[in-house]
């Protein structure tokens, strides 16, 4: 072989094989990339199409939910009232195939109002709806999803009762609210949270045993939450026993148990008397019945 044509075979190897490498570089990039996106978001099945969901801040205060269409390179943005947080994968809420994210949009915490969503596909106009919640709540990790034939429901226990939300053709209603139980006295907690001021409490007076004196029930209030906590109920004038879940409310209901009025914790929450201590209660017979988890 003559020289100018060793050097040439050898120039075009070189440039194959600087080629070759620019190539697996720009594929290895790619795949890096593909592999940083799901990290950060959701992807959306809908209608045939894969959306792409991300939240990214928009300022100090609030984040950005941006939905990417990557089939038509179409993208739209939602800003939150603070923080958005998805709380599953995507999952078919309404059986109709398509996916949609539920979340909650909010400052965060128990200090104030969380507005819980939905994230779905338009199924005519293959555009990203933000449905909200007919009612917003406190404790947001008090949503739970109750699943029936296919088809979501969606339970929230808070103070102003339970709530049983539906998701049905694009919109999501009420299917049923249970107020809260009413009592013949009751104590609350402070209406204001995140209260800083000295030490507070609350105390209850009721017959509770009809024996024609009144007992007493001590609650100390959290400071966080503003809810009454560690109450002492009167088993007996020895040994009083602690509550110590947290009550928005503690009330005297009319109905007894073991010759003591039973008792409500929040809106719902039954506290009898067993002859001994105070035990979370199973719903009373004449409360509405629910197909879903309220009591
Ligand atoms: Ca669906
Ligand atoms: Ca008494």
């Amino acid at each position: 072989m003559e020289a100018p044509v060793l050097l040439s075979w050898l120039r075009s190897g070189i440039q194959s094989i600087v080629s070759m490498w620019a190539l697996v570089g720009l594929l290895l990039a790619r795949a890096a990339a593909a592999a940083a996106s799901p990290t950060a978001g959701h992807e959306l099945a809908a209608y045939g199409q894969r959306f792409e969901v991300n939240v990214v801040k928009g300022s100090d205060l609030v984040e950005v939910v941006v939905v990417r269409l990557p089939a038509t390179g179409r993208s739209w943005e939602f800003i939150s009232s603070g923080r958005v947080v998805f709380s599953t994968a995507p999952r078919d809420y309404d059986g109709d195939g398509s996916e949609e994210l539920l979340g909650v949009d909010g400052p965060g915490g128990s200090c104030c109002p969380n507005q819980d969503f939905i994230l779905a596909i338009d199924p005519h106009r293959l555009e990203p709806r933000w449905v909200a919640f007919p009612e917003s709540g406190f404790e947001t990790q008090d949503l739970q999803v109750e699943w029936d034939a296919g088809r979501a429901h969606f339970v929230r226990k808070d103070e102003d009762g339970c709530w049983i939300f539906g998701w049905h053709a694009g919109a999501i209603g009420t299917l049923q609210h249970f107020p809260p139980l009413s009592s013949l006295a009751e104590i609350t907690g402070r209406a204001e949270r995140w209260y800083d001021g000295p030490p507070e409490t609350r105390q209850l007076e009721f017959d509770l045993d009809r024996d024609g004196r009144p007992e007493r029930i001590d609650c100390d209030i959290n400071a966080r939450s503003g809810h009454l906590q560690d109450c002492a109920l009167p088993v007996s004038a020895a040994s009083p026993s602690e509550l110590v879940s947290e009550c928005s409310r503690l009330g005297v209901l009319s109905s007894l148990s073991h010759g003591l009025h039973e008792l409500v914790c929040g809106a719902r929450e039954t506290l009898s008397f067993d002859g001994q201590r105070w035990r979370a209660a199973a719903p009373s017979s004449t409360a509405p019945q629910s197909a879903w988890a309220c009591p």
